[in-house]
């Protein structure tokens, strides 16, 4: 079963992870190289073990084949998952002048009244990227980040490569091709300003048998609140893809650099995995659709029968 693969890989880590400091200095258990499999006719990836929000997943990933690197869209979404990189970028600004918000994350996790300050400040920021239009342009944006390298990747030449129209096109003319990749890890803006270095780095698509397959590596995976959004993102993706250039949906591979689980999310991860897993749902898109015209309300998960959600703190 495929949730069962993550449930084993949580269980791998927890066994034989390196205790390991990491840049957020929140120590992790980590393994180096891990592999899942995911059979899309076995129904839609989404965990069931714990709830987690698939519009979250369909807007950011929407977000990215727009070519969009802006929070503002996310939030026009209500969907924050972007915000402390973006908010990072702000407070650590030369225009910034509120109350010192350095380490952030690490410092609203154990001291309350700095929580408190740290909460009002980022509902100010989040307000003025909705409203106002300067402020948006110059602090919404997270840098050359996935939607950037996928739709507008700059050349030494001054041209702009569309990485994901040219793969939907070599899909349709060349199905055979073993060239069908997508990069989003461009050495060049790599030591750029950009909020986070890409951790989903490539990808590449495969036919056969009239079915379409996708193998992602993703250099660095948090397993608990990171990965089952990446294992839903690209297997949303996978359909997206199929259904634009006629195929049927195969498997998802997703191949995995330093696999990690958060030392702070060890309890959670031990609730999780006492839960017994539920049939996993379906995943419904509008048809006659172009894959640039969808928007959110085109993508709708069937049957999602899942256990209560599980919070945790995410490393900043
Ligand atoms: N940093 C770290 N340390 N881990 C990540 O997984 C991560 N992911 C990023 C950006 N930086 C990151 C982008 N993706 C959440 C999930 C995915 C994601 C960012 C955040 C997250 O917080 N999920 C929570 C609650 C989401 C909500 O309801 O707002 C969850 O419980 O799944
Ligand atoms: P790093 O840049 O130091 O590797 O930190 C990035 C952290 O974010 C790391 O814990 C991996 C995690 N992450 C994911 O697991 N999935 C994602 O999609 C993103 C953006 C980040």
């Amino acid at each position: 079963v495929n949730e069962q693969q993550y449930l084993d890989l949580c269980r791998h880590v927890l066994a034989n992870g390196e205790k390991k400091s990491d840049r957020t200095n929140t120590g992790t258990y980590s393994v180096f190289g891990a592999q899942m499999r995911f059979d899309l006719a076995e129904g839609f990836p989404l965990l069931t073990t714990k709830k987690v929000n698939v519009r979250l997943i369909v807007s950011e990933l929407l977000w990215f084949i727009h070519g969009d690197t802006n929070i503002r869209y996310l939030l026009e979404h209500n969907n924050n998952i972007w915000n402390e990189w973006a908010f990072k970028r702000w407070v650590e600004s030369e225009n910034y002048t509120g109350p010192d918000m350095t380490d952030f994350g690490n410092r609203s996790l154990v001291d309350a009244t700095f929580n408190a300050e740290y909460k009002e400040q980022m509902a100010i920021f989040k307000q003025r990227i909705l409203e106002d239009d300067a402020f948006m342009t110059q602090y919404g944006d997270l840098g050359p980040v996935y939607g950037k390298q996928w739709r507008h990747w700059q050349t030494s030449r001054g041209e702009t490569i569309d990485q994901l129209k040219d793969v939907i096109e070599s899909l349709k003319t060349n199905p055979d091709s073993r060239r069908h990749i997508v990069t989003a890890w461009n050495p060049e803006d790599i030591p750029s300003n950009m909020a986070l270095p890409p951790c989903h780095a490539m990808f590449q698509f495969y036919v056969a048998n009239g079915k379409l397959s996708c193998q992602l590596y993703q250099r660095s995976a948090d397993i608990f609140l990171g990965v089952p959004f990446n294992i839903a993102s690209y297997s949303l993706l996978v359909h997206l893809i199929a259904n634009e250039v006629g195929l049927d949906v195969g498997e998802f591979i997703h191949t995995l650099g330093d696999a990690h689980i958060y030392q702070n999310h060890l309890t959670q991860v031990e609730e999780q995995l006492s839960r017994e897993m539920y049939p996993l749902p379906e995943i419904n898109i509008t048809e006659g659709k172009s894959l640039f015209e969808l928007t959110v309300d085109d993508i709708t998960l069937v049957g999602y029968d899942s256990h209560p959600p599980i919070k945790a703190p995410i490393a900043v």
